[in-house]
């Protein structure tokens, strides 16, 4: 029954499409529970960015704040949520935070079959000046038996059960796939509630924006050069792109999907390997990009069929529109002749 004046009364929230496509894979409710339960912890994430000023959360871990309290650092805060939320849920075994140097082994009462790499909040330097930050995560299945290690979370993106990542902008957005498409959900405060705003969301063929930090740019490989020069000096008489960069991954990834156009963090000379970490910021994000019909790569292979070697490494990322990152995985091939 749906009374569609005031207050929908059969509003879609992100809690009832996880239930439902639960349902739908007749599974044991364990990948439901964890992805409510995650849900709970951005929530609670997000009452955190937005009330830090006013509630001093700022500042370095280990500080106090007006009333005496232990301040925690926002990401600190974050992660602990997440590692709660998740270890609660009865359904992971290992966690990879961003934040911890180990992976964390769950209790063998509380353990569950999934893995979880994530990065509570991604973009905290950019907490201070207000800008938009995320927490990004990817949803493995453990594949083999016996006690589980932090190798059970050395799989190739490709593995992805399951990957998203919350957008803390002028709204609060969920953008979640479990690999049949992309859905995104914005968070209503009124009733604390993630509320299905995008079905099946797919990136434009060609964008107009390319996104990459040209601070850089003095150590960028030819390839990448090349590349810029075509986008500000088109041959063929188009528009040249427009730049967009806001330093925050997934701020810059969220609109690479929205509006299309491609965003770069290359590997180059003084990062040999690109900054991005592969498992908890990059692989989500391709898993994402290629849900909805976009390209994801490191420059020389697909950026999913990558097999880690350490849960913290790091990978070049070059994602978004297909013609887009098309046209530079063929300036990058010339340059490999
Ligand atoms: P489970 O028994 O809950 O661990 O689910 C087994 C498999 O079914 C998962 O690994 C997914 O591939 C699929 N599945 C279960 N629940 C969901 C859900 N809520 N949304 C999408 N896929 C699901
Ligand atoms: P740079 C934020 O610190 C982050 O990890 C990503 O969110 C972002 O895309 C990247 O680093 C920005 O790095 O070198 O351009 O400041």
């Amino acid at each position: 029954m749906s009374d569609r004046g005031v207050f929908d009364t059969d509003v879609q929230t992100l809690t009832r499409f996880v239930l439902e496509e639960g349902r739908r894979a007749q599974g044991t409710g364990e990948l439901t529970n964890l992805l409510n339960s995650l849900c709970t912890a951005v929530k609670a994430i997000s009452t955190a960015v937005r009330k830090a000023g006013i509630a001093n959360l700022y500042g370095i871990a280990g500080s106090t704040n007006v009333t005496g309290d232990q301040v925690k650092k926002l990401d600190v805060l974050a992660n602990h949520l997440v590692v709660n939320m998740l270890t609660s849920s009865f359904s992971c075994c290992v966690l990879v935070s961003e934040e911890d140097e180990h992976a964390i082994i769950v209790e063998p009462d509380k353990r569950g079959k999934y893995i979880v790499c994530f990065d509570p909040l991604d973009g905290s330097s950019n907490i201070d000046c207000l800008v938009s930050i995320g927490t990004i995560f990817g949803i493995y299945k453990k594949t083999g038996d016996g006690e589980p290690t932090e190798k059970d979370a050395l799989q190739p993106g490709r593995n992805l059960v399951a990957a998203g990542y919350a957008l803390y902008g002028s709204a609060t957005m969920m953008v979640l796939s479990t690999g049949q498409g992309v859905n995104c959900f914005m968070l209503d405060p009124a009733i604390g509630e993630f509320i299905l705003v995008d079905r099946d969301v797919k990136i434009k063929k060609k964008g107009q924006i390319y996104s990459l930090n040209e601070g850089y740019a003095k150590h960028f490989d030819p390839e990448v050069t090349e590349y810029l020069q075509k986008k500000k000096f088109p041959e063929d008489g188009s528009a040249p792109y427009g730049s967009r960069y806001v330093g925050s991954m997934v701020a810059d990834v969220h609109r690479t999907l929205v509006y299309g156009g491609i965003f770069l963090y290359p590997a180059n000379a003084t990062s040999p390997k690109g900054k991005l970490r592969l498992l908890y910021e990059c692989n989500p994000m391709a898993f994402i990009m290629e849900q909805a019909g976009g390209v994801a790569s490191t420059g020389a292979g697909r950026l999913l069929d990558i097999q880690p070697t350490d849960i913290h490494q790091r990978a070049p990322v070059v994602l978004g529109s297909p013609d887009d990152v098309q046209e530079y995985l063929d300036i990058c091939k010339k340059h490999r002749k």
